[in-house]
């Protein structure tokens, strides 16, 4: 979706700065014609960190910062003095992202919270000057230690709507209507399918200055995963919801069927999301009069509670709003927990990179410094170096 500002999916390259070294200088002054060791340390190279911002509302502003480098750490000088810590950077991305890493799809971390922090990338350590190194056998010691060398990723960040009902529906179902009538969103409405080409969050009030939040996405259609229609990128939305509220219009010929297509598209994406709680509405219901209502109830899916809606007349609106609000507030819907449970699933390669495809993020982001290289020859790092009892 090249045009679109909703941004849920972006690749970008992350890198940490690396430790400064340690300095190898010898004390030298006017009457002190031995100073012995004085070279201070390197400074920590900077961490790439991820932050959770609630005034984001998708990655576009990513998608101009492909590649994200932390500053390096300073050498550290002669009399003792520190060498400068490298810069942090933070990545403020929108609550609910989730990073994997690129390359092999393994799933890194999610932010959730407002304020809330991971470091991706630790910079390196700042290596320790010379004069750490100084003993009663070794008064002059010529070496310092390098400081920790910086790491770099690929990583993939992945948007998901963080709400607490999510609609399913096939297109031209109602589900905008909808929306924009409990909430003040204003999605675009109109009598054909795919109207709705990105998803639009809404907060409905309930009773007593209650909220909770509910997700129109796309519609879907029988083969959406097979890439049909819009295809299921969409739903990935309404995978951390805790509640789905399926809409089938009152006057489709089947709403049984329509219902069970739509739950098999759901499973084929991911079979978690049938754990979910759902509710029917069965919409556009002031086409209906009660004789109608009464000769589909006994048709209506099984083991799923439902309602006669219309948006139009207001007909069911309450009771909806009711329902959902009683079914969210039951202990084994909380968010929390559905978060745990679906999100955290590493991504198969072959998958990742039909996805990376698809999505026109399968650039190569590597990069590679000039001024840097020549760095790399001076010394080797040893992990020995950093054993604790070298430290002061
Ligand atoms: N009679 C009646 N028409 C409705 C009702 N709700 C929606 N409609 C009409 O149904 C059509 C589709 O409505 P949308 O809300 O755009 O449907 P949608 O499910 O968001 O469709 P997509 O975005 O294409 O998936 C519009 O012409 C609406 O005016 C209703 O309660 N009663
Ligand atoms: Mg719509």
């Amino acid at each position: 979706m090249p045009e679109s500002n909703f941004v849920d999916y972006v690749k970008i390259y992350c890198r940490s700065g690396k430790g400064g070294r340690g300095s190898t200088h010898m004390r030298r002054a006017k009457y002190i014609p031995n100073g012995g060791p004085d070279g201070g340390d390197g400074g920590r190279g900077g961490d790439i960190i991820l932050r959770a911002n609630r005034n984001y509302w998708t990655l576009l502003h990513l998608k101009y910062e492909r590649h994200i480098l932390a500053g390096h750490g300073e050498s550290g000088s002669k009399n003792r003095s520190f060498g400068k810590d490298g810069e942090d950077k933070v990545i403020e991305v929108p609550c609910g992202t989730v990073a994997y890493n690129a390359e092999t799809g393994e799933y890194l971390c999610d932010v959730t919270e407002h304020g809330q922090e991971v470091v991706l990338l630790k910079g390196g350590r700042g290596g320790l000057g010379n004069w750490h190194f100084k003993t009663a056998t070794r008064q002059a010691p010529r070496f310092a230690q390098p400081g920790e060398p910086m790491q770099e990723m690929t990583i993939v960040l992945e948007l998901k709507l963080l709400a607490d009902v999510g609609l399913v529906g096939f297109p031209n179902a109602g589900k905008s209507t909808l929306l924009s009538t409990v909430s003040a969103a204003r999605p675009k409405i109109a009598n054909y399918p795919f109207t709705t080409l990105e998803p639009n969050l809404g907060i409905v009030s309930y009773r007593d200055g209650k909220s909770f939040v509910m997700a129109d996405i796309p519609g879907i259609i029988e083969g959406a995963s097979q890439g049909k229609g819009l295809g299921l990128r969409f739903l990935r939305h309404i995978e951390r919801n805790s509640l789905l509220l399926f809409m089938v219009p009152a006057d489709s010929d089947d709403i049984a069927r329509e219902y069970e297509i739509l739950l098999n598209e759901l499973r084929t994406f991911n079979p978690e999301m049938l754990d979910k709680q759902r509710v029917l509405a069965v919409t556009k219901s002031d086409m209906l009069d009660q004789e109608l209502m009464d000769e589909i109830e006994p048709s209506l899916p099984q083991g799923i509670p439902h309602v006669f809606i219309s948006s139009v007349t207001g007909l069911g609106i309450n009771a909806l709003k009711d329902l959902l609000w009683t079914e969210l507030n039951k202990e084994s819907n909380k968010i929390e927990g559905k978060i745990e449970s679906i999100a955290h699933r590493p991504k198969d390669i072959g998958f990742l990179q039909q996805e990376l495809k698809e999505e026109g993020e399968d650039e190569d982001l590597t990069y590679i410094d000039e001024d840097e290289v020549e760095d790399l020859e001076d010394f080797e790092y040893e992990e020995e170096d950093w054993e604790e009892e070298d430290k002061p």
